[in-house]
């Protein structure tokens, strides 16, 4: 079983997360796109030559715990999830990817979308 699998299998949701950390800047991490809603960074394990993640400052846990009420929020996070794939130069494509859920993968409890790219990315993803 991949690393990655095995931190989802102990993940457990609930409680301050790393991404609260990155947040609050109590760790660093290399933040591309900052507003007061949302906050774009590398991912320390990077999957393709580029890959960032985007995520919502509220914190939720996981994609099913939004509500009708994140319903812009989530948009936001696609629309800076495109906009800075351009800005990084990603003109030939770029995968986004929510993983949701133990079954989803899912090893840090607070919502975020991946972007990768700069290969080529092969489907189904495993
Ligand atoms: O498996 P899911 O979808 O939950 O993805 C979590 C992602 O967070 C993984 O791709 C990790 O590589 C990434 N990650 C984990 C940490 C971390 C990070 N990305 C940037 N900076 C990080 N720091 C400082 N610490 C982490 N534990």
């Amino acid at each position: 079983m991949s690393s990655e699998v095995d931190k989802a299998q102990n993940a457990a949701p609930g409680g301050d997360t790393i991404f609260g950390k990155i947040i609050r800047k109590e760790i660093p991490a290399k933040i591309i796109f900052e507003d007061d809603e949302v906050l774009a960074f590398h991912d320390v394990q990077p999957q393709a030559p580029t890959h960032f993640l985007v995520i919502p400052k509220k914190p939720i846990e996981a994609l099913d715990q939004a509500t009708d009420a994140d319903q812009a929020l989530l948009g936001k996070l696609m629309l800076t999830a495109a906009k800075v794939a351009k800005e990084l130069g990603l003109k030939d494509g770029y995968r986004l990817v929510v993983n949701n859920g133990k079954d989803g993968c899912q090893s840090v409890y607070h919502l975020h979308v991946h972007v990768l790219g700069g290969r080529q990315l092969s489907w189904p993803p495993g």
